[in-house]
């Protein structure tokens, strides 16, 4: 690392621990935890194109957010996974175009320097989201593939992760162009970007040798500008998106969420639309939404996390209700925020 680096990634390691967080939740979503019996903790891992360092809430009280920096040799970074299991923290390394997996994720003091214990072969151009189903990660690259900027395409690269190592298993091209992924169970659903449109691939990993591959259906989602981020909620049936509006403007984002996502799609045809008035929506002066590019739900207490790369926000919202213009009940700078997490365990 250079000095200038080190200098660099130092005084956004000070500048992170000054931040003052503002939270107004006092448990009033009526779900009777106060917290205090809970036994899990839940955090949510981000990552950013700012410093490439992995910062990671823990949001288990929402009334007493704690963040924890793990400084990394990566300067930029997106897609961003946490594996409870192994304690490993996992992020698509925009700079070392690869996967990278840090050990001890939860145990090292806020401002430790981390090496990969688990590296990835550098394959990729542009790596966006990342998503996981078993040892299986896939990373969305959002770079050109066929040298011709004027046609839509990107690639997903298809990792294995064993002892110490993401091996690249194969490559997919898509005939649109990328950014977030989510796994629900063996489909992976993949937005179509610059659109309002989402791709399904049913089971996705069945295709195992590099190739070029079609959506098994594409639908639209009502009233999104320009959609990127996306997650599934299987336990409550729920999808949410994200909307970036006009990239350039940072008071236009929005986010939609989708209840008894899988009974809608299921029920449309390709290139069928779910209605502005099917879903609950999130947008307006008081959000703060700009370009929200990445986005994570709690169901248990049904507060949605927010990735805001042009306002450079983690943001959260609660009590949603019927969505509109509501201000969000966490409200924390990170500059160019990419990716969000959120683990419970
Ligand atoms: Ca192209
Ligand atoms: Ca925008
Ligand atoms: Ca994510």
């Amino acid at each position: 690392m250079t000095t200038l680096k080190k200098s660099i990634k130092l005084f956004s390691l000070f500048a992170l621990t000054s931040i003052a967080f503002t939270s107004c939740s006092d448990d009033d979503d009526n779900n009777g935890n106060t917290g205090n019996e809970a036994t899990v903790s839940t955090r949510l891992y981000t990552s950013n194109n700012a410093d490439g360092n992995i910062t990671y809430y823990d949001v288990t009280d929402m009334s007493n957010i704690t963040a924890t920096s793990l400084i990394t040799a990566s300067v930029a970074a997106d897609g961003v996974y946490y594996d409870g299991s192994s304690d490993t923290v996992i992020q698509a390394s925009r700079s070392g175009l690869a996967l990278e997996g840090f050990a001890n994720a939860t145990t090292q003091a806020s401002g430790t320097t981390v090496t990969a214990a688990i590296a990835g072969t550098t394959d990729m151009v542009s790596p966006r989201e990342v998503a996981v189903n078993g040892n299986f990660y896939v990373v969305a690259d959002n770079s050109d593939v066929d040298g011709d900027a004027t046609t839509a395409d990107g690639r997903l690269f298809i990792y294995e992760k064993s002892a110490g190592l993401f091996t690249l298993r194969n490559t997919i091209t898509t005939d649109f162009k990328l950014w977030g992924i989510v796994f629900n169970g063996s489909n992976l659903y993949a937005v179509v970007d610059t659109t309002n449109g989402l791709a399904i691939f049913n089971d996705f990993l069945s295709n195992s040798i590099d190739a070029t591959l079609s959506a098994s259906k594409r639908i639209e989602i009502g009233n999104i500008v320009r959609t990127h981020g996306i997650t599934y909620d299987a336990n409550t049936d729920t999808a949410i998106l994200t909307d970036i509006g006009d990239a350039t403007i940072g008071t236009d984002g929005g986010i939609h969420i989708i209840n008894d996502f899988t009974t809608k799609l299921d029920a449309m045809a390709d290139g069928e639309s779910i209605p502005f008035t099917d879903q609950t929506i999130i947008k307006g002066a008081d959000t703060l939404l700009g370009n929200p590019v990445d986005v994570a739900y709690d169901s248990e207490t049904e507060t949605i996390f927010v990735a805001d790369a042009k306002n450079g926000k983690i943001l959260a919202f609660n009590n949603i209700g019927t969505g509109g213009n509501i201000a969000p009940v966490v409200n924390n700078d990170l500059v160019f925020a990419s990716a969000v997490y959120l683990s419970k365990d």
